[in-house]
């Protein structure tokens, strides 16, 4: 029997794509998906609210509310998403015992259910230090705080993140990428904007004093343009972090929701990365603002895996997700996210070669006629392939299975 597979095979042949050579490929790329989808960013510290400018909307009944409803959510949600992934924690999902441990003394101890559940199910590790939802950055400030003391408290916070990244790197046998994102800001025009950057320059170089071996863990530093309460002036503006990233060799992170609302990450890749030797992406879907909506396969998200795949630079950028909607199931809100970016890079590793060539050759009639003729190609008898190889369920069959799980499990929480 000649099925929708062999028919899309032949149909890429004809332009010179190898539908097999791309599956494998995809195979290999691991995406780093978010614990906090699955709670709205609340973690497992206290029952406080969000803050630090990020906010989920949205009231959907069932969230995790502890480390092994999480896992339990994550386990049903890997099992419907195609490849091997990594998982990404922040510093508030430490599993303390009922202990109120401070967040410049959390070890990794604290996180080793999460480190055995890792390496039980082969997930790489990601970590992120929290500098919001805490008495101390009540005010919009942590790493930059013009109080030593409150600086200092974080400063021992990073310091603790990136053992405990370490940790992690060793236990997963990959190194752990610890993302350093603060709020730092404020929400009306200020005096002096050199002051706090020069603050957090200090606190960032003191963090990371001990040296860690890069097979362990590395650093990754996140710029923002604006957040909820600091819309006249953040700390850690895109300059002030790419500065950083290039002179201190660490990784330099782009948020899809961090800049003005018509710039595009996509077209940050081959910049920066001539500057730095690698990036995290933190995949999100701003709508009007940086609101994280759960990723779908829209232009950017294409934009984003193609500049990756065709700009051969997929060694050298980190895939990581970040977004949180509470209105719909966040199972569904996951699965969706990270099944729309592997199709983006699917698409990206099925590209038409002749785009390039037609580029290259200055016709630039043929590239664009090519590219809309790319649209029309058979893309997802390739990608239901693929999932039906990976074992995970094809086309929206995933849906029902996320259905059924909120009835048996969430609807009981
Ligand atoms: C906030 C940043 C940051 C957070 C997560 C929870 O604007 O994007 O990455 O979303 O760390
Ligand atoms: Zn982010």
């Amino acid at each position: 029997m000649i099925t929708a597979y062999d028919l899309a095979r032949e149909q890429f042949a004809h332009f010179d794509v190898d539908t097999e050579s791309a599956l494998a490929t995809l195979a290999t790329i691991p995406i780093s998906l978010h614990c906090w989808q699955g709670d709205d960013v609340s973690g497992f510290e206290n029952p406080g609210e969000l803050t630090g400018g990020i906010m989920a909307t949205g009231s959907y009944p069932g969230k995790a509310r502890n480390g092994d409803e999480l896992r339990a959510d994550l386990d049903k949600t890997l099992s419907l998403i195609p490849g091997s992934h990594r998982i990404n924690l922040h510093a508030i999902y430490a599993e303390t015992d009922g202990k109120d441990v401070p967040r410049n003394e959390l070890t990794a101890d604290h996180f080793s259910r999460w480190i055995d559940w890792a390496t039980g199910h082969k997930l790489g590790m990601d970590f992120n230090s929290s500098n919001f939802s805490h008495p101390l950055a009540d005010d919009g400030l942590t790493l930059s705080h013009p109080d030593p003391a409150i600086r200092q408290f974080w400063v021992e916070h990073s310091q603790a993140c990136r053992r405990i990244a370490a940790a992690m790197g060793e236990a997963t046998g990959t190194p752990a990428i610890l993302n350093t994102w603060v709020p730092d800001g404020y929400k009306d025009v200020p005096a002096d904007r050199g002051r706090l950057r020069q603050n957090l320059l200090e606190s960032l170089d003191a963090m990371r004093a001990e040296s860690i071996p890069a097979s362990l863990m590395r650093d990754a530093v996140e710029c923002k343009l604006f957040g909820l309460g600091s819309e006249s002036y953040v700390v850690g503006s895109h300059e002030f972090y790419m500065g950083y990233a290039v002179t201190r060799d660490v990784l330099l992170c782009l948020d899809a929701g961090h800049f003005h609302p018509t710039e595009v990450i996509s077209d940050k890749i081959s910049s920066t990365l001539l500057y730095v030797d690698e990036l995290l992406l933190h995949v999100s879907r701003p709508v009007r603002w940086d609101s994280d909506h759960v990723v779908i396969l829209d232009d950017e998200l294409r934009a984003i895996a193609r500049e990756i795949v065709t700009g051969g630079y997929l060694s050298r950028v980190h895939i990581g997700l970040d977004f949180f909607d509470a209105s719909i199931n966040r199972l569904a809100a996951w699965t969706v996210g990270t099944r729309a970016m592997i199709q983006a890079l699917l698409i990206a590793l099925l590209e038409l070669p002749a785009i390039q060539v037609a580029e290259r050759e200055g016709d630039f009639t043929a590239r664009i006629a090519l590219m809309e003729q790319a649209k029309a190609m058979p893309w997802s008898a390739v990608w239901d392939e693929y999932c039906t190889r990976q074992n995970v369920p094809v086309g929206l069959k995933w849906l029902g299975e996320v259905k059924q799980y909120e009835t048996s499990v969430l609807s009981q929480r």
